[in-house]
């Protein structure tokens, strides 16, 4: 049986980043990652492009990289998926049926998409109007279906289900009121947002921020309204209303963006010692240490942890998890680090600004910049657009960006937690 110091299940941005940062630590052989990552073209997303690409700002292509290019050279990389954890033996089980034992185990296998979970889906992908960001195979129908708008009403949806990036369904949205206006036809467009949320966002400085912007730019929020159905042949989606849950409500579309309800990973959630009772992985929210597995750590997506779910999160996460497992391999007494929620929603509100948020736990804003980064800014903007890409393959994969925290503590001189 393969044996590894520290096995990562999960190669995306969490599993890459700490392999990474454990890989430099430890001599050559002995990090594994198991990356099932599309067996056939084995490719590593920078997923936050797809916003971008959605609003034909940028291609699949520019987000894509070879897994090999990105996994850490001194790590190995077993290709193959994980079919379950054993964490009283120490072992993940594969889908090939091979047994891999470790001595400490990260889980970050990311969250599932599941838009099978919405009736007529994923067939009406097939059809004209019908979109997502969320997927490489149908962002680029979203830009399609932009180009392709005449009339009538362009409807963005947000699934009753954590999501990942919970700010990307309004991005396109505000991406596409701009083109509209662009090429003349948002006279004749109705932008509604359907949320099953009952907000806008989570944070107050910034949802009051966005209720300014789609009331200025005449966008109809409906809150609690669930999509539950496509219907492509009459050109129809079908909302369940929350508060009133044997209700539904039918809307014609011309365009649609969908953002598909989402769950932990099978291999997570089939593994009953390892999953809070949500079907996270169950890990403690200021050390990321598993509940019950002391030589068991999670990051990222598919985490019970209470905040939202971005690359910017496992940022701060990745340097906590790593000092804190490092303390449980030397056998010191607990690390001082603690997590503290930070997360941040680069909120794309058209083809040139942005409302930059960043918040902890409790939900306070933990600015980087010294300005009031909830208006949108240019800068922010250009930040999302043309920095952040490199950040993220050239420090962030090679476990070298922990986040802004140092960066915002200088420009605030030090009065910032
Ligand atoms: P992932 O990066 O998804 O990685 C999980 C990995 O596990 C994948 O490589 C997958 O192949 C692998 N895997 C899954 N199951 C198995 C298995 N059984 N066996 C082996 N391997 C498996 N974040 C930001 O910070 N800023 C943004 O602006 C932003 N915008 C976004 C816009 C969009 C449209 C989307 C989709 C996401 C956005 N995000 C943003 C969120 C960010 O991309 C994710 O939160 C982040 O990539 C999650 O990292 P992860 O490691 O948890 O999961
Ligand atoms: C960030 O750290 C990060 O991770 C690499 C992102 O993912 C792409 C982000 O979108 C953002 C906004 C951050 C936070 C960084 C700064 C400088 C605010």
């Amino acid at each position: 049986m393969k044996s590894f110091k520290v096995l990562v299940a999960g190669g995306g941005s969490g599993g890459c980043s700490v392999a990474a940062k454990f890989a430099s630590l430890l001599p050559k052989g002995s990090v594994g990652i198991i990356e099932s990552a599309e067996i056939l073209f084995q490719t590593h997303y920078y997923q936050p492009m797809w916003t971008l690409v959605g609003g034909g700002m940028k291609s699949v292509k520019d987000s894509a990289k070879p897994m090999s290019e990105v996994l850490p050279k001194k790590a190995v990389w077993i290709k193959d998926s994980v079919a379950s954890f054993k964490p009283k033996e120490n072992t993940v089980s594969l889908s090939s049926g091979e047994n891999v034992q470790y001595e400490y185990l990260v889980v970050a296998l990311g969250i599932k998409l599941e838009y099978n979970r919405i009736k007529g889906l994923p067939e009406a992908f097939e059809t004209p109007g019908v979109g997502s960001n969320y997927s490489t195979e149908y962002v680029d129908k979203t830009f399609q279906s932009l180009k392709d708008f005449k009339e009538g009403n362009a409807i963005f949806t947000f699934p009753n289900t954590p999501v990942k990036c919970a700010g990307a369904p309004q991005k396109i949205m505000y991406i596409a009121d701009e083109y509209m206006r662009k090429h003349g036809v948002r006279d004749k467009a109705n932008i509604y947002f359907n949320t099953s949320l009952g907000a806008l966002f989570g944070v107050k400085k910034y949802a009051d921020a966005l209720w300014k912007i789609v009331e200025e730019r005449k966008i109809s929020v409906n809150l609690m309204h669930e999509l539950v159905e496509v219907k492509p042949d009459t050109r129809e989606a079908v909302f369940r209303l929350l508060n009133k849950p044997e209700e539904t409500k039918t809307y014609k579309y011309s365009m649609l963006h969908i953002t598909p309800p989402m769950g932990p990973p099978d291999a997570v959630k089939n593994s009953t010692d390892l999953c809070a009772e949500s079907g996270y992985v169950d890990v403690d929210k200021y050390t990321l240490q598993h509940t019950r597995f002391s030589n068991i750590f999670g990051i990222g997506d598919c985490t019970n942890l209470p905040t939202s779910k971005t690359a910017a999160a496992i940022a701060a996460q990745g340097n906590i998890l790593y000092q804190n497992m490092k303390c449980v391999m030397e056998k010191k007494s607990d690390s001082k680090e603690k997590y503290d929620g930070y997360t941040s929603c680069p909120l794309v509100t058209g083809y040139s600004k942005c409302v930059l948020a960043e918040f902890d736990y409790d939900g306070n804003p933990l600015e980087t910049f010294p300005i009031n980064q909830a208006r949108e800014s240019r800068l922010a903007f250009h930040m999302k657009k043309d920095i952040m890409p490199t950040l993220y393959w050239q420090l962030f994969l090679r476990g070298m960006w922990n986040g802004p925290r140092l960066t915002r503590k200088l420009l605030h001189l030090g009065m910032s937690k």
